[in-house]
Formats: structure tokens, sequence, C-alpha cells
């Protein structure tokens, strides 16, 4: 009768560390994927240049750009980048938008401003460029470096 009970104890243990172990790396999974944090960038568009011109962030960050046309020779700013063609930042401010040369693009007028935020899922260096007439020739480029996280110590 006692040893049934130890048995059946036993049992019940060894059924639920099986739930755990199944359970476990579903529940975690999501949870990683969450780790990244916010990071916020104010970014200064003149002629002809972005002020800072390079990004970095971590993968899996969401990642905020807050733009301003400072330009005081009033020139129209844009941020144009394929990154946008596959991740579409949610827009807010003033701002135009559209395609062209398979980069998507958002452009202020002088004195305007506008936010872009995404996350950045995809590790890589993505370059952007301003978009509007000759300025990404004249030097007005930058990029957004996404850094995959380092990988874990083995337990
Ligand atoms: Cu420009």
């Amino acid at each position: 009768m006692r040893m049934r009970a130890v048995l059946g104890v036993l049992g019940g243990l060894v059924i639920l560390m099986l739930l755990v172990a199944l359970v476990l790396p579903v529940v975690t999974s999501p949870a990683q994927a969450q780790t990244g944090s916010r990071k916020v960038f104010q970014i200064s568009m003149v002629s002809y240049m972005f002020t800072p011109s390079l990004i970095t962030v971590n993968r899996g960050d969401t990642v905020v750009l807050q733009f301003s046309n400072d330009d005081p020779d009033r020139r129209n700013h844009s941020i144009a980048s394929r990154l946008f063609m596959r991740i579409e930042p949610k827009a807010t401010g003033e701002f135009r938008t559209g395609v062209g040369d398979e980069r998507r693009f958002f452009a202020a007028e002088p004195g305007k401003k506008f936010e872009l935020e995404f996350v950045a899922s995809e590790a890589g260096s993505f370059p952007f460029v301003c978009g509007v007439f000759d300025h990404g020739s004249r030097g007005q480029t930058g990029a957004i470096n996404v850094v995959a996280a380092a990988a874990r110590p083995a337990p």
C-alpha cells in the first residue's frame, strides 16, 4: 500500500518533469525575442549630411529615428533606404513618403520633423541616403548597423 503511494508520487513527478521539458522551450522563445530595448536617436538633416549618420543597435531592438530638417539653406531632405521596403516603419509627423529607385523614402520640408519606428529584426549594415536630387552624391548618406546579439556561453 505504502509502496504504491510512493510509486504514484514518483509517476506524477516524472509526468510533471516531462511537461516542463515540453512546455519550457515554447515559453522561453518568445520571451527571448522580446529582450530588445527601445533605442531613440535624434537625427538632424542639413545640406548635405545627417547628424549622426551612423546608427548602431542590437537585433530585436525597437528603433526610433526622430528626424528634423534643420537646414538653414531651406532645402528638402529625406531618408531613403531599401531596408524600408522589407521593414515598413511606423511613421508619424510631417513628412511625404513614396518609393524611388527601389528605396522607400520619407521626406521633410525645412523646419519639419517626423519620426520612424521599427523593429530591427535583421542583422546587417543597411545604408540610407537622402533621396532629394543629388544630395546622396554630395555625401548625405548614412547607415543603420544591426548587430546580432552575442552568443550566450554554454551552461
Ligand atoms: Cu538632402
